[in-house]
């Protein structure tokens, strides 16, 4: 990795968290609407997969997706504007903190809907490999999302036909307020890929060298036609599920054993010459 790329990837997990710290504080005061799902503590999944991909690629991310659209480009006043739904945000107002889109980076959308990701991704990718283009779709979809019908039928097809699509687990270990054990029969994520003979593997989340080597690696796969690929990162949200939500389920312990392995401390220990 050279120091340009780390030094550009802290840029973003800094940026990402002044943003969303910020938009925590505007929820407050009134000026934003609806729901506001942040994103602290997992900077390092977005940034490390999005600074490993290429503008070519498609990006189809969640409701959560502030710090997907800023890392991929989207100006953070464009994106705020959008949270105040105001005429000058990226999409006009009209789509809000869970409806991110930006065609001309490729940034397919933040869906609402919990599982929507994967059939969007599926989509775009066989259009791509239909048109046999040098392209990868990224698909970002959190653990709780492992439990709808459309992942099994989207990776069945991925995996099928071959498709570019890597598929991005962020395991933040919650649903909402349901720990990862009580909402899943089979708790390693990554495991369910297997069932699709698609390869798979699991990474530290909290750290944006590793994201950033296991996404390259597996776009690399992608790109020599070797079909679809997954990735489960395991990370740590440090705030409540949304602005809504005070996170009383998760113990005090918890929370502070995660904020203790702050994935931006991290980077900056391992940018910074000692
Ligand atoms: C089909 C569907 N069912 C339920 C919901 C309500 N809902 C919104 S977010 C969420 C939890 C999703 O958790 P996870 O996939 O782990 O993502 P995270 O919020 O942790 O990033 C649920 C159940 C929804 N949006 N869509
Ligand atoms: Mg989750």
């Amino acid at each position: 990795m050279n120091r340009e790329t780390m030094t550009a990837m802290l840029h973003d997990m800094l940026l990402a968290r002044a943003f969303e710290e910020r938009a925590a504080e505007e929820y407050s005061k009134g000026n934003i609407a609806g729901f506001l799902h942040l994103y602290p503590g997992e900077e390092a999944v977005a940034v490390g997969v999005l600074h490993a991909c290429g503008p070519a690629d498609y990006i189809v991310s969640t409701y959560r997706e502030h710090v997907h659209a800023l890392v991929r480009g989207i100006p953070a006043n464009l994106i705020m504007a959008e949270l105040f739904g105001k005429r000058d945000g990226c999409c006009h107002g009209m789509g809000g903190s869970m409806h991110l889109f930006d065609k001309s980076r490729r940034f397919m959308g933040g869906y609402a809907i919990v599982g929507e990701t994967y059939p969007v991704a599926t989509g775009i990718a066989y259009a791509i490999a239909m048109r046999e283009l040098p392209e990868a779709v990224i698909c970002f979809f959190g653990d709780g999302a492992v439990n709808q019908g459309t992942f099994h039928e989207s990776l069945n097809m991925a995996a099928l036909w071959h498709l570019p699509v890597l598929f991005v687990c962020e395991n933040n270990h919650y649903q909402i307020g349901t720990e990862i054990h009580r909402h899943s029969a089979v708790a390693e994520v990554h495991k369910r890929a297997c069932g699709y003979h698609i390869p798979a593997r699991k990474i530290d989340g909290m750290d944006v060298l590793s994201v950033h080597q296991a996404c390259s690696e597996a776009l690399e796969q992608i790109h020599a036609d070797n079909g679809p690929q997954f990735l489960e990162f395991e990370t740590y949200r440090f705030r409540g599920h949304s602005m809504a939500d005070p996170g009383s389920y998760r113990p005090r312990v918890e929370v502070q054993a995660f904020e203790k392995e702050d994935p931006i401390t991290l980077a900056i220990r391992e940018t910074l010459p000692v």
